[in-house]
């Protein structure tokens, strides 16, 4: 791994993939605890007004809260780290590790920048672990615009519109994602019996804990914490 050079083209595109990065054994064990803890079909946390309006039809688990050794053994990964600091800088923070899951049938995740461009120098950083193919046949494909994270404010519009210049991710078992926060990126609609990525999210130094409480989609800015509309953006 050459981290400077991918940190070079990450801060380029807005996102990385890197195939077979994470140990295909290790992904396959973090299988089981996210079925057992989501066989129980727990109800979505967020509330009906957010699931109508921001189109995410998402469910997330937060694992270290539950002592899982396996999601904090992937987070440990010496080249994981040395990749965020090569991307992010000395003294980056750690916010917190999810697993989004959805259901076949889900419509995936419309538009959206998962924190606020107003100032581009602060922003999350997604650091996704997959650990089963995401393909055509499963649907659930991440898009993302290269280079958008340097065009400022997702525009207003219609959240699942096609953009010509967006690129279909389809990240296979043991592959890494980045994503720049402020990056244009979608999940498209699950046809697979389930669909779930691993999120370490991480941030630079000095960068506030709660800079993803407020996500910007084509339709509105929603915070999280309140269960808000906070914005209504008009096409
Ligand atoms: O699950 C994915 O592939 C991307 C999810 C996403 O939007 C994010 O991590 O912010
Ligand atoms: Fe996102």
């Amino acid at each position: 791994m050459n981290a400077s050079v991918l940190a070079k083209r990450f801060h380029q595109d807005g996102y990385l993939l890197v195939e077979n990065f994470f140990d295909p054994g290790l992904m396959r064990r973090l299988e089981k605890p996210v079925l057992a803890h989501f066989s129980g079909d727990p109800d979505f946390l967020h509330n009906d007004e957010f699931l109508r309006k921001a189109q995410t039809d998402v469910i997330p688990w937060f694992p270290q809260n539950d002592g899982g050794s396996d999601f904090d053994t992937v987070d440990d990964d010496g080249d994981l780290q040395r990749l965020t600091d090569a991307v992010l800088g000395v003294g980056w923070q750690n916010l917190y590790c999810m697993v989004m899951f959805s259901k076949q049938g889900s419509v995936g995740q419309a538009w959206h920048q998962d924190c606020s461009p107003d100032d581009p120098t602060r922003f999350n950083l997604n650091r996704l672990a997959y650990s089963s193919d995401i393909d055509d046949e499963t649907g659930g494909q991440t898009v993302v615009v290269p280079g958008s994270h340097r065009r400022g404010l997702l525009p207003a519009g219609d959240p699942w519109a096609t953009f010509q210049d967006e690129v279909i991710l389809r990240p296979k078992a043991g592959t890494l994602v980045f994503l720049h926060g402020h990056i244009w990126h979608r999940v498209l609609p699950v046809h697979g019996e389930y669909r779930y990525s691993t999120n370490y999210r991480a941030a630079p130094a000095g960068t506030a804990a709660d800079i993803t409480d407020v996500c910007v989609y084509r339709n509105m800015r929603y915070r999280f914490s309140t269960e808000e509309v906070v914005e209504e953006r008009g096409a």
